[in-house]
């Protein structure tokens, strides 16, 4: 076989099969799914325990991780307790129907990323004195994939009254719950996926 007969039968044969093959198993893959896509959720958070904290919550995940991005009204400057919590329910007027911590077996209250730290744990989020807080904060354990145990969709967001102290067990001491959302189990409709 001359070398350019060679070359011409791996580039025009033999490439393309590769190309096929190799989409087809992209398609297929659950991990090429989770490195190549952004998955996104949105929510509304509602005022709870009589408070008048109103804001949006954004969640983005391409790769490993979720960047919560968001902006919240109506609250009192200083820190406030901010964490996933286990149960997408924010009807209680409390927010008790949140539930716990989102965690894993074994895990303790602590501070956002700490070892063996509730993996819903997300520390504190800061108020300025016009009553806002600007939510910028990337956590690297938690997913949006339902299949997946760091899946956070159907979960909810709450934040705290006071500051989290990330330590005292089981929540922080971060008082009343004064805000909560439920994340959807949808993407949301401002998606970047094209
Ligand atoms: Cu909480
Ligand atoms: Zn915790």
């Amino acid at each position: 076989m001359k070398p350019s007969l060679h070359f011409s039968l791996v580039t025009y044969i033999l490439l393309p099969f590769f190309v096929v093959v190799l989409s087809a198993c992209a398609q297929n893959s659950k991990l090429a799914n989770i490195f190549t896509e952004t998955h996104t959720a949105s929510l509304t958070i509602v005022p709870r325990s009589d408070s008048q904290v109103t804001g949006r919550i954004h969640f983005s995940s391409k790769g490993p991780g979720v960047h919560i991005t968001g902006l919240i009204s109506g609250i009192k400057p200083g820190l406030h307790g901010f964490h996933i919590h286990a149960r997408g329910d924010c009807s209680a007027a409390d927010g008790s129907s949140a539930g716990d911590h989102f965690s894993m077996p074994g895990e303790v209250h602590g501070s956002h990323g700490a070892d063996g730290s509730h993996i819903g744990d997300l520390g504190n989020i800061a108020a300025d004195n016009n009553g806002q807080a600007k939510i910028d904060v990337m956590a690297e354990r938690l997913c949006l994939d339902p299949e997946q145990s760091c899946n956070i969709r159907g979960r909810s967001i709450v934040i705290h009254e006071t500051a989290d102290d990330l330590k005292s067990q089981p929540a922080g001491k971060s008082g009343a719950r004064i805000a909560c959302g439920v994340i959807p189990l949808l993407e949301a409709k401002t998606s970047s996926r094209k």
